[in-house]
């Protein structure tokens, strides 16, 4: 007979058609107006040949423990062994560095996204679990958007309030005239959302937005950022330099006296202290349209017409997260922030300004915020930690310095790294950098259900189950539909929940009960449920109890009676609803951050060359590589899956070239290319596309690191993952986010025949 289930999943909701306990199908979530292809990936990889079968163990590791033979990490065949073995090695290894070292010396940040699936949360699971044990360095912030997290809290008082409570569409398409989009709005990225989504509306609410007559602004190196409707206008940047731009459009309104004096006056502080950067004063700078237009090759002309027009117009800013993950990522923040102020319609219907319309689907959803509770993590014992992008400046600098939002801190030497659901070979830059610090590291462990990097470049995998494999809750605060997620099919072979694999070691360790808190998976499911029908009581919320919830299997939450507008309480009485900054207002100029003294993030939006662009002296590449979010995946998840595989090309990752640049270096559209800089080079499959901008290329991020094995090409990814190229500097003292978007190539056409594609193939297993 066959049944139809359903699981949740970051790209959507989805119905798994299964028969006599085989997954045959993945079918569309009713609900769901525009459903993402990305899930028909998770089809054709639940039982591929990457998937783990069983714990595996380095053979060099499994000879000699933490003297291993540490260069021999990707090459090393791994070893079969049972869960028992399995779980006493781990427990050994984690007893011998806490003895000896400390549990500062285990890092379990474990950055990533793991899967959607409330108990099932891998990070949630290995925090539990490690505080149990005594705990382990943390990070603090994420790839994300850190540089966001560690500024606008100076700003506005908080981030993460404002992140969740961006303009609703409705309001949007109510009232703005006008839409200035920093890094677009992107459809490719809306088909995600963390934690699950029932709907997709980023696609509809744009497009509907567009037809309505708004007009947009694509501001973005490349067109295809947003749609190509006739009626938006693409202004094409120079990468890195929107902080000079806005800069430039702030001068303009205030040159030609069009900014809100009132609105400045009664809701920040601080303008008066930007001001004489802004006209010049104290630098001899002016930061005119002429200046900008410099600076960021848009025309002068073009910036004061778009700086009159946002002055007339109802006008909503967008921010992209993009514009954080580059060097100084704060000032782009702070100063669309600011140029929001000048314009004077924060906390108005369809005015003001937003974090990332560009980049999930529930950013300016109306939705009803589910109090969801969490797996209760114990308590950290130990306070180190490290901004998550520092993490080879960490190993490879163990004990030195470093700043971070005004305070002084010391990188603990680690001796053992940690991993569930999270893929460092896929989020930090320079790897290469990264595999040096690798080294540094006695043992790696990580749970993975597929041989990807990560898995291949640990010292002991432990193969975790897939979110078909078990049941589990989808929900998330932003969203309003909850899932009673099924388990479609029996886990692969010797796979284990990550909660499963926890208990086992757990129990070697005699910690059994305090991991599991003598609860069963289905209890703490049930639990979590019930702690959030409580929460969400308190926040007069109703939801079904858990019996009704499971046998209906999933349920919507209403709809808010009022659509959404950042700040307007704010603006309603700046006194009553003042923001949580030391002068309660909004921050044009904090003396908090100009009082760390930081030469790379004063205490007003300034701009700042970044390390690498363009405009700077470095001609040896000439070539600014963005390496945005794929189409096709998550990150690194599902790369392995046929709708990400289609679109490869020759295997390799797609780049693309607009065709000045393409025809100076003799490339041809579908040719075999190679991307390369100091730091290292990867293959790619040349696109030829008209919409990107002339010094530009565009390479996704997610492509498996797949090394070369050639002698003297080591550091070359043979499939094309752009962090081979890119540079791991901190944005700033303030921020230290990652600034993955400020990276310079060169490209040239690869003469020689490509390296066999190894990234999908698993390792030799004895
Ligand atoms: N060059 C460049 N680099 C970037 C970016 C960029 O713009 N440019 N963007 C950055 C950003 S914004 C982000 S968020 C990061 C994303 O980086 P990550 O979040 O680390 O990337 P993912 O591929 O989602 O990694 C999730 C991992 O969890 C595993 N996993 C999934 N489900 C489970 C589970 O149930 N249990 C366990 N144990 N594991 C599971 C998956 O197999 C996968 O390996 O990348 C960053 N890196
Ligand atoms: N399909 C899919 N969607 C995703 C993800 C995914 O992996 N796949 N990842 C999700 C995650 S973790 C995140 S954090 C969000 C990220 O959301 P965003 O950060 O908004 O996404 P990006 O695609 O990296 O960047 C958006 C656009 O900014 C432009 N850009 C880059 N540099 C500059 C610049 O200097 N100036 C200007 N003006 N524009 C610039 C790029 O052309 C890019 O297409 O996306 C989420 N959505
Ligand atoms: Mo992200």
């Amino acid at each position: 007979m066959k049944k139809l289930q359903l699981t949740s999943s970051h790209w959507g909701t989805y119905r798994v058609e299964t028969l006599g306990g085989k997954i045959t199908n993945l079918l569309d979530f009713e609900e769901d107006s525009d459903p993402s292809p990305i899930g028909k990936g998770m089809l054709d990889t639940q039982e591929d040949s990457c998937r783990i079968s069983s714990p595996m163990v380095r053979k060099s590791w499994l000879d000699k423990g933490f003297k291993s033979d540490r260069a021999l990490r990707g090459k090393d065949p791994f070893i079969k062994i049972d869960w028992d073995e399995a779980s006493e090695l781990v427990s050994n290894e984690l007893s011998r560095i806490k003895n000896f070292y400390g549990n500062q010396a285990i890092y379990g940040g474990s950055y990533g996204w793991a899967s959607a699936g409330r108990f099932h949360h891998a990070q949630s699971q290995l925090h539990r679990f490690l505080n149990c044990i005594g705990g382990y360095t943390s990070s603090k912030h994420t790839y994300s958007f850190a540089a966001a997290e560690a500024i606008v809290p100076h700003i506005l008082g908080s981030f993460r309030d404002f992140l969740d409570t961006c303009t609703s569409w409705s309001s949007i398409r109510r009232d703005t005239k006008l839409f200035v989009c920093f890094g677009g709005i992107p459809l490719k990225n809306g088909q995600i959302s963390q934690g699950g989504t029932g709907n997709h509306y980023q696609k509809s609410n744009l497009n509907k937005s567009i037809n309505e007559g708004i007009e947009f602004v694509n501001i973005s190196p490349i067109r295809s950022d947003l749609s190509d409707h006739s009626s938006v206008q693409w202004i094409s940047i120079r990468p890195n330099t929107d902080t000079a731009l806005m800069l430039a459009l702030a001068h303009t309104l205030y040159s030609e006296d069009l900014y809100d004096k009132k609105f400045i006056k009664k809701y920040t502080t601080g303008f008066d202290n930007f001001l004489p950067y802004l006209l010049g004063k104290n630098d001899g700078i002016v930061k005119s349209a002429q200046w900008a237009s410099q600076i960021t090759d848009i025309d002068a002309q073009s910036i004061i017409f778009l700086a009159r027009k946002m002055s007339e117009n109802r006008t909503m800013i967008s921010l992209s997260w993009s514009l954080t993950r580059q060097d100084h990522g704060e000032q782009p923040i702070w100063a669309g922030i600011m140029l929001a102020c000048m314009l004077g319609q924060i906390g108005l219907s369809g005015g003001g300004f937003g974090f990332g319309y560009s980049a999930t689907n529930y950013i300016g959803g109306d939705f009803t915020v589910l109090p969801c509770q969490s797996l209760p993590q114990g308590e950290n014992s130990v306070k180190s930690f490290i901004p998550v992008a520092r993490i080879s400046e960490m190993l490879l600098k163990p004990n030195k310095e470093f700043h971070f939002n005004g305070k002084k801190y010391h990188y603990p030497e680690i001796k053992l790294m940690y991993w569930a659901g999270g893929n460092p070979f896929h989020h930090h830059q320079d790897l290469n950098r990264l595999l040096k610090g690798w080294e540094r590291l006695d043992t790696i462990i990580s749970h993975e259900w597929c041989w990807n990097s990560l898995a291949k470049y640990s010292d002991i995998v432990l193969p975790c189950t897939t979110p078909l494999e078990r049941e589990d809750i989808g929900m998330t605060p932003r969203d309003p539909y909850v899932i009673s997620m099924a388990k479609a099919k029996e886990p692969f072979e010797n796979s284990l929940n990550d909660f499963e694999i926890f208990t086992k070691i757990a129990e070697k360790l005699g910690l059994k009960s305090k991991f599991t808190g003598n609860r069963s998976e289905l209890e703490w499911q049930k639990w979590l449920y019930k702690q959030t029908k409580e929460n969400a009581g308190s926040a007069g919320i109703k939801i079904p109890s858990y019996e009704v919830f499971r046998s209906k299997k999933w349920f919507k939450l209403p709809s808010p009676k009022k659509g959404t507008i950042m700040l307007e309480s704010f603006r309603e009485d700046p006194e009553k609803n003042s923001l949580q900054t030391p002068s309660g207002k909004i921050e044009i100029f904090s003396s908090t951050v100009a009082n760390f003294c930081y030469e790379d993030c004063p205490g007003h939006p300034t701009w700042m060359e970044p390390v690498e662009w363009l405009g700077g002296e470095i001609k040896s590449f000439p070539l600014h590589l963005i390496s945005n979010q794929p189409k096709t995946k998550l990150h690194s998840q599902l790369d392995h899956g046929s709708h990400s595989r289609a679109h490869k090309i020759n295997g390799r990752e797609p780049v693309k070239i607009n065709p000045t640049d393409a025809r100076k270096r003799g490339i041809k559209n579908g040719e075999i290319v190679r991307l390369f800089n100091t730091r290292g080079s990867c293959l790619a499959g040349a696109i030829i596309d008209k919409n990107i901008r002339t010094g530009v290329v565009q390479i996704s991020t997610g492509a498996w690191y797949d090394r070369s094995r050639k002698t003297g090409e080591e550091t070359m990814c043979v499939h094309g993952n752009p962090n081979v190229l890119t540079i791991d500097k901190g944005t700033s003292n303030l921020g230290q986010g990652p600034s993955a978007h400020s990276c310079l190539i060169e490209i040239e056409r690869y003469q020689n025949s490509p390296e066999e594609l190894k990234a999908f193939s698993p390792p030799e297993i004895i």
